[in-house]
């Protein structure tokens, strides 16, 4: 391997898909794996923890779990606070959106229509209202979490709010963030920014 290769399934959301800006952020050479669906039982066991992103970096044992990644790009590519309990405040609204996506996940299991659709709405009435408020209270004079200045943790918070405000969430209106301006304001600059929106022309994101 001669360059670093992150590893994901061929679509251009989630966790994978903040990894793959991060690096194209970065502006790190890196090869784009894409796995399909089929071929993903006999690549799991041979993963760190059975699951993806993996990042796999020439001479070091893959790294998996999306914050870890974020985190160890934004560090080597000045992405991520160089002060230690900055970084952690960043890190702490970044375990914040994987906690949404674990209380949002069992619901994209749900095939009865009706059930899938009181979790949405309980989802939508409840977690997603008070992680909302909970996320603008942290922001500050913005756009994005540390400022001025475009860090993994707007990649992460930015993927989340995109993914909520789309419309592919049944049953979750692409209103259901309008109560946290800040974060739809980090979100918009997010996407606003030049590389981003290359990367997202290349991407389909
Ligand atoms: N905490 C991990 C969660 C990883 C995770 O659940 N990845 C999902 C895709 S977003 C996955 O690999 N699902 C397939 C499986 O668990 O078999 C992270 O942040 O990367």
């Amino acid at each position: 391997m001669s360059k670093p290769r992150l590893v994901y399934f061929d679509f251009a959301g989630s966790r994978g898909e903040e990894c793959r800006m991060a690096l194209y952020l970065a502006g790190v050479d890196f090869e784009d794996v894409r796995i399909q669906s089929s071929d993903w039982p006999a690549l799991k066991p041979g993963t760190p923890f059975g699951a993806l992103p993996v990042l796999e970096m020439p001479g070091k044992a893959p790294l998996a779990h999306s914050n870890a990644i974020l985190v160890y790009i934004g560090r080597e590519h000045g992405l991520h606070p160089a002060d230690a309990f900055e970084a952690a405040r960043h890190e702490s609204l970044m375990c914040a959106v994987e906690d949404l996506r674990h209380a949002i996940s069992p619901t994209l299991r749900i095939s009865d229509p009706e059930q899938k659709r009181t979790a949405r709405e309980a989802l939508a009435n409840n977690e997603l209202k008070s992680w909302g408020h909970q996320v603008e209270r942290q922001l500050g004079a913005g756009p994005f979490v540390g400022g001025a200045a475009l860090q993994v943790a707007d990649l992460k918070l930015y993927m989340m709010s995109r993914w909520l405000t789309s419309g592919v969430l049944d049953h979750i209106p692409t209103t259901v963030l309008d109560h946290c301006p800040k974060l739809l304001r980090l979100s918009r600059a997010v996407a606003d920014d030049a590389r981003i929106t290359s990367w997202l022309a290349r991407s389909k994101g």
